[in-house]
């Protein structure tokens, strides 16, 4: 998330060079504006953002520190809108949420990620109403990610829209549900039935927030569209959708302050962990380059069983990490999402995150050919890996297809990787492993003077 715009970040922030003069404070600014365009930013937004930057560097005085302080603080205000950030449950539950939007923009998918995002890591009841009845195939696009993600559908094919609204509202009540999202019927284009549609639902529904669902990759469009879906039906926020295909990003920084509604979520890709909370000065942070450690723990700690994560942390710090462990490892990542926005988070693994790209983890080279040996060995061989002489291996080797020498490369590098987890698993391991990504990197964060952000 936000590639290119954290890296036109970086690079104006690298060329300012301060000699504490109003010259120099001129081409810093000249510099900002020029990668804030590139990147898609609004002009107005831009206009407005640097002249507040200037204001706040002249009277606090020209300096590099004066500057990053003044354009962390006005990225912020521009990303803030008045309204709830992240997920907000209302005090007597359940909180109903409608989702809007275009045909196409990833209502349903959204939906589909809230439910997932609520039950993983707010560990929620989530009930999910199909109240769009235009396409047969939508009801079936729900059902299937219902059930893939264990969430309960209220869906009638043959009923009205208002009809399962209000049966979904009755079984959330009874039930005892945390949270109802609706998903509703968009159109291609905004038209007063659509309109009418939505606010018969709306009536019935009463909702607790309105979210709007925009195509990122429809750029100025999105903002376009949210805020007419704002004044005929009022909305809470903004969800901007394929966040992942939109390269520059530069929507995300103008929607909250054009349509005067905050900009909630982001989806990035189309797996149902693929949905990240926008919290403005988290991704200030991580514009600037100094990562989203709240973010990655979030996201780390829910998906990760700490029972499980304990007895292995214990395993590797004994040296006793065996086959099992690893794939019981592999699992939990899945649930992670996808290796890159989970790199994008760690302060200074920016530049990392994106060499990694959208490498796929699980179905990479090296991940099958360990999946196929690790199916070919025996209980006690997975228990522990120094049982493998050679007799062991090459019947590994068969089973998995594979040739003795790519077997041993493999075990080479399980090894290793055990080895190494033992040592950062010990005292000052996570300093080592920073001090290792900085050497990697060829130099620290870059750009962000250290206490900045304390
Ligand atoms: N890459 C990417 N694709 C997405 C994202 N959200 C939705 N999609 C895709 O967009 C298409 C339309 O989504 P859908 O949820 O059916 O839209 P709806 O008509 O508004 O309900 C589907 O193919 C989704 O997989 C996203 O965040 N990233
Ligand atoms: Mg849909």
């Amino acid at each position: 998330m936000f590639d290119t715009l954290t890296d036109s970040f970086k690079s104006a922030i690298g060329k300012i060079r301060f000699h504490d003069d109003e010259k120099a404070l001129k081409k810093a600014l000249t510099e900002l504006k020029k990668s804030l365009l590139k990147a898609d930013v609004h002009h107005k937004v831009v206009k407005e953002l640097l002249a507040n930057v200037e204001k706040d560097v002249k009277a606090a005085g020209v300096g590099k520190d004066n500057f990053l302080n003044a354009l962390a603080k006005e990225l912020t205000r521009i990303l803030t809108a008045k309204g709830n950030q992240g997920f907000v449950f209302v005090p007597k539950p359940p909180t109903v949420v409608l989702m809007t939007g275009l045909q196409g923009s990833g209502k349903t998918t959204t939906t589909g990620k809230l439910a997932y995002m609520l039950k993983e890591l707010k560990k929620k009841k989530v009930l999910i109403a199909a109240a769009d009845l235009q396409r047969l195939a939508a009801v079936e696009q729900l059902r299937q990610i219902t059930e893939q993600i264990g969430v309960d559908l209220v869906a009638d094919e043959s009923a009205k829209p208002q009809e399962v609204v209000k049966r979904a509202l009755k079984q959330a009540e009874d039930g005892l549900y945390d949270v109802l999202l609706i998903d509703t019927a968009g159109r291609l284009a905004i038209d007063d039935e659509l309109m009418q549609e939505l606010a018969k639902v709306k009536d019935i529904a009463n909702p607790d927030e309105i979210f709007y669902v925009a195509d990122a990759m429809t750029g100025i469009d999105a903002v376009r569209t949210a805020a007419t879906f704002k004044e005929k039906i009022g909305i809470s926020g903004v969800v901007l959708s394929k966040f992942d295909a939109d390269s520059k990003g530069g929507v995300a920084l103008g929607v909250a302050h054009q349509v005067g509604v905050p900009l909630r979520f982001i989806g990035s890709g189309e797996k149902m962990p693929d949905l990240e909370s926008f919290i403005p000065d988290r991704v200030v942070k991580r514009l600037m380059g100094a990562g989203d450690l709240e973010s990655l723990i979030e996201k780390t700690t829910a998906a990760i069983d700490e029972k499980s994560a304990k007895k292995i942390t214990k395993k590797i710090k004994k040296g006793q990490f065996n086959f099992n462990d690893f794939l019981d490892q592999m699992e939990q990542m899945k649930k992670l999402g996808s290796m890159k926005s989970i790199m994008g988070m760690i302060p200074g693994m920016g530049n990392m995150a994106k060499q990694i790209g959208d490498m796929d983890l699980e179905n990479s080279k090296e991940m099958k050919q360990i999946k196929a040996m690790i199916s070919s060995m025996t209980k006690k061989e997975r228990e522990n890996p120094d049982l493998l002489n050679n007799a062991r291996k090459r019947r590994i080797a068969t089973g998995a297809g594979l040739d003795q020498m790519q077997v041993n490369r493999v075990l080479k590098q399980f090894k290793n990787a055990a080895k190494m987890a033992k040592k950062l698993s010990g005292k000052g391991g996570m300093k080592q492993m920073q001090d290792m990504m900085s050497q990697m990197q060829g130099g620290g964060a870059g750009g962000v003077p250290p206490g900045l952000f304390k």
